[in-house]
């Protein structure tokens, strides 16, 4: 026994020991051969070794970036070569105008701003990006921004395929999904917010919203845009806040949810090599609860409704449950919130769930740290078919050290 101990600890010493040279050098890949039909082990590196510190997983999440930009989301570009930026502001209201260009062609686009009224903290307002506009009730004291994400990248149908501003920059080829191309736009929107202080908006406090696919897109830009401090996905479903095995899953079980068999011949979501992989679940080193991880530790709260069974109900609770588990190793579970119920239209905000938003914004845009965020709860209307958490999620947690 003792002799067995002694070796588990010398393996753990070497792979801390490894763990620290790989944190010099991350090995990254964009693909990787893979078969598993439960949810990847997030804590597990590439090549196979534990994810033992909070270093590490900054190494494990650059990992898990560029497996899923490589199998479903697309390249995300840097920056523009010049971002010109104008602001005016007339009683509440504001226009942050963007003019991006990397020497060739130049594209603008012009989101506006609602003001408090009131005097601005002295750090600024926090701001809520809305993608078109959102359907959260946003609290006094905080700024809103109107994203009209569909005109940066169009999202009709299968012929929205490299049409809308950012395929102007960066040509129709780009491999960048829709959802990508709205994170770059919330990012250079965030840039210029950080070059223009007459704007008077905290960027360090600034929080993400959208419903339905525009919920994917804003879980999605949480994930690329590391200068988000929250991230507020409104029934995202299906390509959102689920993951494509648990969805299979469901649906496998009599459920009429959406599928990534679907979703990719319905809209430009995902970028279009994700097509090789939606009957090839398993070959996927990633599901959406890392894809959800990426934000973490910053603030995900994410609702969802299970009156709609187009959504995935119960996709959504084992996907959020099986993502926790990166808060809970970097020891902040609640900054990692879900609630799930039913009673409303989609996209429809329920009154019952306001507290636990006004508990998200009060803690991380409006600086009251001691407010409590422990909301994870679902009312467990899944279609009659059972979540059994052991069936998909076989690590165990790691406290990172
Ligand atoms: C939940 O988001 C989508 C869903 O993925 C689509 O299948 C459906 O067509 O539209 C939903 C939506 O955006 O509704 C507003």
């Amino acid at each position: 026994m003792r002799f067995s101990t002694l070796i588990q600890l010398s393996v753990a010493f070497i792979s801390a020991a490894s763990a620290g040279a790989r944190r010099a050098d991350c090995p990254i890949a964009t693909s990787l051969p893979f078969d598993d039909d439960e949810l990847p082990d997030p804590f597990t590196f590439n090549d196979g070794t534990p994810v033992l510190t909070t270093d590490d997983w900054t190494c494990r999440a650059a990992q898990i970036n560029a497996l899923i930009s490589s199998y479903e989301a697309g390249a995300l570009p840097p920056p523009p070569s010049s971002l010109g930026v104008a602001f005016t502001r007339s009683g509440s209201s504001g226009t942050l105008s963007l003019t991006a260009s990397n020497g060739g062609p130049s594209i603008t686009f012009a989101p506006t701003i609602t003001f408090p009224s009131g005097t601005a903290p002295a750090a600024g307002w926090p701001l809520v990006i809305t993608f078109e506009g959102g359907s959260i009730p946003i609290p006094a004291g905080i700024a809103t921004m109107n994203y009209a994400n569909s005109a940066m990248a169009a999202q009709t149908d299968l012929s929205s395929r490299g049409v809308g501003l950012f395929y102007n920059l960066f040509g129709a080829n780009a491999t960048a999904s829709s959802m990508v191309a709205w994170a770059w736009g919330v990012s250079r929107i965030i840039d210029a917010l950080e070059q223009t202080p007459a704007a008077g908006i905290n960027t360090q406090r600034i929080a993400v919203t959208g419903c339905s696919r525009d919920g994917k897109g804003a879980l999605t830009a949480g994930a690329l845009e590391p200068r988000i401090a929250l991230t507020i996905p409104q029934e995202s479903g299906s390509g959102g806040d689920t993951c494509w095995r648990l969805s299979l899953f469901e649906q496998n079980n009599g459920a009429d949810v959406q599928t990534a068999t679907e979703i990719v011949q319905e809209n430009v979501w995902f970028a279009p090599g994700f097509a090789n992989f939606v009957n090839n679940l398993s070959a996927l080193p990633f599901d959406h609860h890392m894809l959800a991880a990426l934000i973490a530790p910053r603030a995900l709260v994410s609702f969802e409704n299970t009156d709609v069974v187009w959504l995935s109900p119960l996709s959504a609770w084992g996907c959020m449950s099986a993502a926790h588990t990166v808060w809970a190793a970097l020891g902040v579970p609640d900054n990692h919130g879900f609630a799930q119920v039913g009673g409303h239209e989609h996209c429809q905000w329920p009154a019952s769930l306001t507290p636990t938003l006004d508990a998200f914004f009060d803690k991380f845009l409006l600086d009251q740290p001691n407010v409590s965020t422990e909301f994870f709860s679902t009312n467990g209307a899944f279609n009659n078919v059972t979540w059994n958490p052991a069936d998909w999620i076989s690590w165990t947690t790691p406290q990172l050290t």
